[in-house]
């Protein structure tokens, strides 16, 4: 009797199991419960856990995983102080990175098997690799004294190629310890783009060794004092950087701004300005002038020598801020005569073009903001960065003309904007919106007002954050953390499968670990809890 009790129960169980199994509700279930961010495509949850102990090893029989195998042993030592060594064989209570030439999906796809005996990463690279190896750390808990990761099968992939964040260490130089820190918190995240907006109206933050003056002289100041310390990274920080960025598979673009916002490179070099208005005096770079030409692709080719992306971004925007003069500069005027332009935006246009092809010329992609969407730009060598969430028609014009785009919409990608009604300082954006993380969370490109054609031709989205009412370390941990988990999940995940209550519940485990890494933060459970930085 006991024994046919048993089978039934044995056999309800599996009925049970089946049924559960078979329900979306219950998939769902089970996905929202993987507390990775951001939030995993695919993910079943499995029994018991893998323990770390004094055995475990990271296996890699194939040596080009050893980089990321690297990795993934400086993130359990720096965390939790586990040192876990490689082993060329299989062994017992190893984790395992396999290439796997099985996986068809997107570049950065991989596969995490998690069980109490081993840990599997699989992908077609080592970019997927890495990808894993942030999900497995991510999933790393203290129990007792020991540490251990819950079983979990995952296959995941990412929506986007191009997940950014955009930093703008003009208006304030935070250094290279908070970007190594932010390269970091973007690799946690699974963000591989970091845009570094390193010249604009206060200062120049890039050293040239042919043009010494435009760090030394172009670097003193910033948006809170105009005669700060002259303050820039040297091709040394660079290189290092870079590096860094690298090792987490993080490819970074730095930005020349030009030809406007260009104030700070005319105070080094004066011969080379194009002037500007009475309210952005010396704003541009004088188009004009044959020798202008030169010195900035003299200044490319270094920028390019530091940065092994092959991209540069010569931002492109805001042009008629300042480009008053040239309505009065000789050169310029001459210029438009010979060529028959009818007016500024021609010049503009001139410039873009031309500084666009001695990029081309020494194999860098061209990137810039919306405002070159009208010029004759190739679709196989540059990005164009729709920033203008009120003009859709440029990113329509963009699309019609098959141009690579990255989405970064002010609203609501702009991190300089408040997040939160209880935030009072800063501009007053505020006639704009709030940016809140549900907001950034939520972002969809099927949301926009456009036609698009081919899905391919979004690259991916970012977020930007500017700095001229962001003076301290702490103001910009607050405007960036918690929104750069929401970008970076809006950026994975696809719009169908994110769920905001979901993430915040896995979200609020991240604070600890912000605070733990001395990081400020907006806690948007509690907003009391962290209040808002001034400066
Ligand atoms: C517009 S976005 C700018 C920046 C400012 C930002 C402030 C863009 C291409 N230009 O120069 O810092 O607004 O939100």
């Amino acid at each position: 009797m006991q024994a046919v009790i048993f089978k039934y129960m044995q056999i309800k169980k599996l009925v049970f199991l089946i049924l559960f199994l078979l329900t979306p509700g219950a998939y769902l279930a089970a996905q929202q419960a993987c507390p990775v961010v951001p939030l995993p495509v695919q993910a079943v949850k499995g029994k018991g856990a893998f323990r770390f102990g004094e055995d475990t090893r990271i296996v890699c029989r194939d040596g080009r995983t050893m980089p990321v195998a690297h990795y993934l042993q400086q993130e359990l030592f720096r965390r939790h102080r586990l040192t876990v060594a490689m082993k060329p064989a299989q062994a017992a209570q190893s984790i395992s990175l396999v290439y796997d030439g099985k996986w068809k999906g997107p570049v950065g796809a991989y596969g995490l098997e998690i069980r109490a005996d081993r840990v599997t990463i699989t992908a077609r690279d080592n970019e997927g690799l890495f990808n894993g190896v942030v999900s497995l750390v991510q999933l790393v808990r203290q129990e007792g004294l020991s540490f251990e990761a819950a079983s979990w099968s995952l296959k995941d992939q990412p929506l986007y190629q191009w997940r950014g964040l955009m930093l703008d260490e003009s208006r304030h130089f935070f250094g290279k310890e908070k970007v190594k820190q932010i390269l970091d918190w973007m690799a946690f995240y699974k963000l591989n783009r970091f845009h570094w907006h390193l010249t604009d109206q206060p200062g120049w933050r890039l050293e040239i060794k042919q043009y010494p003056r435009l760090a030394m002289v172009g670097g003193i100041g910033n948006s809170s004092n105009e005669n700060a310390a002259a303050a820039y990274y040297t091709q040394e920080d660079i290189r290092e950087i870079v590096a860094y960025a690298a090792e987490r598979f993080i490819v970074i673009i730095p930005e020349i701004d030009m030809p406007g916002h260009a104030t700070a490179a005319n105070r080094a070099y004066p011969e080379f300005s194009g002037g500007g208005s009475a309210k952005f005096p010396h704003f541009t770079f004088n188009p004009g002038k044959e020798d202008t030409y030169q010195y900035i692709s003299r200044i490319l080719k270094e920028t390019d020598v530091l940065f092994p992306s092959q991209m540069v971004h010569i931002g492109g925007d805001e042009v008629h801020f300042g480009n008053e003069q040239w309505r009065s500069d000789t050169g310029v005027q001459r210029l438009m005569k010979q060529a028959g332009m009818k007016d500024l935006v021609a010049v503009e246009r001139y410039f873009v073009e031309r500084v666009a092809d001695s990029l081309l010329r020494i194999q860098n992609k061209v990137l810039a903001w919306d405002e070159v969407a009208d010029f004759a730009l190739k679709p196989d060598s540059t990005i164009v960065f729709w920033w203008r969430h009120n003009k859709p028609e440029q990113l329509q014009k963009l699309i019609d003309k098959s141009l690579p785009v990255v989405l970064c919409p002010r609203l609501p990608f702009y991190f300089d904007y408040m997040q939160d009604s209880t935030q009072v300082h800063g501009p007053n954006w505020r006639k704009f919106g709030l940016n809140s993380t549900a907001a950034v969370y939520r972002f969809t490109r099927e949301a926009l007002p456009v036609k698009f054609r081919d899905a391919e031709q979004v690259l991916g989205i970012q977020a930007n954050v500017w700095t001229e009412w962001i003076a301290s370390p702490q103001r910009l941990d607050y405007m960036l953390f918690p929104r750069l988990a929401a970008v970076s999940e809006a950026a994975w995940t696809p719009a169908a499968q994110r769920n905001y209550d979901g993430f915040k519940t896995r979200l609020a485990a991240h604070f600890p670990l912000y605070r733990a890494d001395g990081l400020y933060y907006f806690d948007l459970l509690n907003p009391a809890q962290t209040g808002e930085p001034k400066e």
